[in-house]
Parts: C-alpha cells; structure tokens; sequence
C-alpha cells in the first residue's frame, strides 16, 4: 500500500495513481463492494486541507498546515490527526491478505512532509515491524532553497525516519526540473511535469515486495539511501502531448545507457561521481533477457562502472514483461554520491545552529534543543559512514 504525506507527497501520489488506476486490478489495488472495481489501497494526508481537494481516494486532512515547521508536524499539528489517520492504515493493512510493503512518499523539507512523516515512520515501525517501508523522499535542492528552515526540518526528518523507513529512494526537484527541460524539452516544466518522472519509477518498483529492494541494495542499515533514474524520459499523457521526444523507438542499448549515465539521475551532481555499491535495474515491456545482456556488455564495454571494490555482484537485473507496455528500464543505485546531499545540508544546518537562528519556533511547539544536538551528530555521522564506504574501497 502507500502513504502519501503533505503537499508534494499528496501531488506525487496523485500522479501516481493516476498511471496505477489505468491497471487496477493490480496488488496495489483492493476489490470493492461493487464487484469488479478497484480502489488504491493508499492514504492521502495533508495538514493542509485545500491539498486534499480533488483526491478522489481516502483521504485525511488537518485543519491548519505545519507553516514549514516539523515540530507543528511532529508534536503539536500533526498529532490531532493520527487517530484518523491510523483508522484507516491500520484498516487497509488488516484487510489485505499478505501485506508485501508500505511506500511513502513526502517531502523533508516542509513540516507536514518531514514532521508528520516521522511521527508516522515511528508509529508504523512500532506497530507493523515485519512490513518492509520504502520511502521516496524530495530532499532539497543544491541551489534552490524553497524555505529558510528546510535544512532544520530535513535534518530532524533523516534523524527520526533513519531505522524506521528500511530503504530510502531521494529525489531533487533541481535535477527533475532539469531533466524535463533537457531530456523532455519542456520549457517551463509544472510540478505535474516533475511528479510524473518520479511516478515512472515509483510505478515501476511496485511489481516486487520492498523487501527485495532492502536486501540486494542495503548492505548496511544505515547505508540505505539510494538514487534513482528512468529511461526513456517520457511524461504521461495528460501533459505536454506535443512533445516530440528523441526516445520515440527507444532500444534495449539506449534505455541501457540512458538509465546508468549519471546526468540521468534525479539527484544533482555537481562535484566527484560518487562510488556504486549495489543497483538494481528493472526493465519493463517488450525486450528479452538476451537483449538485456547484450546491452549491459555493450555498456560495459564502453564505459567502466564505478562500483566500490568489495561490492560483490554487479548489477542485478529484472524483467517484468507487462502487455502492451513499452520498452523502459528503471535504475535504483546505492551511490555514495548522496553523501553531496548530506554535507550540503549539514552545512546549512550548522550555520543557523550556531547562531540559535529560527530555533525557537520549534522550541514554541515543544521540542528540546538536545533533539536538535542528537539530529546533528547523527548526520553528521551519516557523512562520514558515507565517506569511509568510499574510503575501504581506495584502499584495497
Ligand atoms: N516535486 C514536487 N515538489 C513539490 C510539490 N509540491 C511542493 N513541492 C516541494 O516540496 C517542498 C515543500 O514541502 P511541502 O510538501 O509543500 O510541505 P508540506 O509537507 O505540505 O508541509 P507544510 O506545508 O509546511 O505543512 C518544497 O521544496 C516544494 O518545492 C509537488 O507537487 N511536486
Ligand atoms: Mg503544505
């Protein structure tokens, strides 16, 4: 099933459903009353009702938002919802047969998004510790910041969601706005626009439990934030029709080469690539496993694949030959160029906390300093884990 938190997680699952719902009587979708139709097994919530508006599914809604605040998310706002929001988790969870995963998605940077998510993340890991969770998280963006507090509120959000959401997938909504104006030559790209790249993988991942994606690309519990990106580039259809795209009749080498190069990505990279540590292509549509290998030696062939030395598979490939659905591979990297993410917003955080900017609003809602200290250190830990899965593969 799937959660979808706040603003940008409510507009993702949106997107999301709207692909889902064109094959609904997949696992992601349970029976109705009225036989023979399906409805998402999902929850909509938003602090902020006017979100919430046009979701046709279940939705919960709050009265006032989290004014980009994670502790009114998290402590004060947030919890008035919980009971009704539980209500209907805990209902969709029972009703269903065997449960193979909950996905979330939110942004960290506002404080529904990050706050309501932790407090959430926590809840489901106390009540359904053996149901996988993947989370798909919107992590700001290295040259656009939407709010002052975002460094704050993402932080808090790694910290509280760091064991309780087992595989993470990050997205950046520069590098989404960038790839549909490069890749899809949108010029002045929506939020509609960006969402539908992320449903792309979002709805691709969906054919296997989440446990699969824990256990062939986590090595570590802590080392499980992992980066993403889809070949062809293509949009759904409610959007930019007109669009001609060079992907028009993509092939088994070119959805290849397109899905592993890094300016693929939906993350920005502006400094060093990072290292690999384990990925996981799913390849969709008409194309067979020969054509699948064949690629990949080509690829390989050409371009050497920077995995760390001690990783010991590759890449692990699958193939889900769904009728009638073109030819696309989706990508899913454990790339210690995340850490870029990480320090990026380590610094901002440090900046603001050493001068007690903007800390008292959080403080106003109940949170304690030493939840920002505990915050601190443990990204700050986060960088350097990073580092030092780069470093043991420098040295041998
Ligand atoms: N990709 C994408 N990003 C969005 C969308 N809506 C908002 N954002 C981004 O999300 C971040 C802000 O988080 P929101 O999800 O709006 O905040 P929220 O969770 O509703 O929290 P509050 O409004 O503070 O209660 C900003 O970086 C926005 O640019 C969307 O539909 N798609
Ligand atoms: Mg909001």
């Amino acid at each position: 099933m799937s959660i979808h938190v706040g603003e940008a997680g409510v507009r993702m699952g949106e997107v999301i459903w709207d692909v889902l719902m064109k094959k609904p009587n997949s696992s992601m979708c349970r029976e109705t009353m009225v036989s023979g139709t399906y409805a998402p097994r999902a929850v909509f919530v938003d602090l902020d009702s006017s979100t919430l508006e046009k979701i046709p599914y279940v939705c919960v809604s709050g009265r006032e938002d989290a004014s980009n605040n994670f502790a009114r998310g998290y402590c004060t706002v947030g919890r008035t919802v919980m009971g009704a929001l539980w209500d209907h988790i805990s209902h969709m969870v029972e009703a269903c047969e065997s449960m193979q995963g909950i996905l979330l998605t939110h942004s960290t940077s506002g404080g529904t998004g990050a706050g309501l998510g932790s407090l959430l993340g926590e809840k489901l890991d106390d009540e359904f510790p053996r149901i996988s969770k993947i989370g798909f998280q919107l992590v700001p963006s290295p040259q656009v910041c939407t709010t002052i507090v975002e460094p704050y509120n993402t932080s808090l959000c790694h910290h509280y969601m760091m064991d309780k959401v087992q595989t993470k997938i990050l997205m950046e909504n520069e590098a989404l706005y960038d790839l549909c104006m490069l890749q899809q030559e949108i010029e002045r790209p929506t939020y509609y626009d960006l969402n539908s790249l992320v449903a792309n993988v979002v709805t691709s991942i969906v054919h296997q439990p989440c446990n699969e994606y824990y256990t062939n690309l986590v090595p570590y519990p802590r080392i499980h934030y992992v980066t993403c990106s889809y070949a062809p580039m293509r949009l759904t259809d409610r959007s930019h029709a007109n669009v001609t795209s060079v992907f028009d009749t993509p092939s088994p080498y070119g959805i290849t080469r397109d899905v592993l190069q890094l300016k693929n990505r939906m993350i920005k990279v502006y400094g060093k690539p990072g290292k690999w540590i384990a990925a996981y292509v799913m390849y969709n549509g008409q194309i067979t496993t020969t054509e699948i290998n064949k690629a990949l030696q080509r690829y390989r062939d050409g371009a050497k694949i920077p995995f760390v030395d001690w990783s010991p598979v590759g890449i692990k490939c699958s193939l889900e030959r769904e009728e009638g659905k073109p030819m696309a591979a989706t990508l899913l990297v454990n790339d210690t160029v995340i850490k870029e993410s990480f320090r990026r917003n380590n610094e901002r955080f440090n900046r603001m906390w050493s001068k007690g900017a903007f800390v008292h609003w959080y403080l106003q809602e109940g949170m304690e300093t030493g939840e920002f200290i505990e915050a601190q250190e443990n990204l700050a830990a986060l960088e350097l884990d990073y580092k030092e899965m780069e470093l043991e593969s420098d040295n041998q």
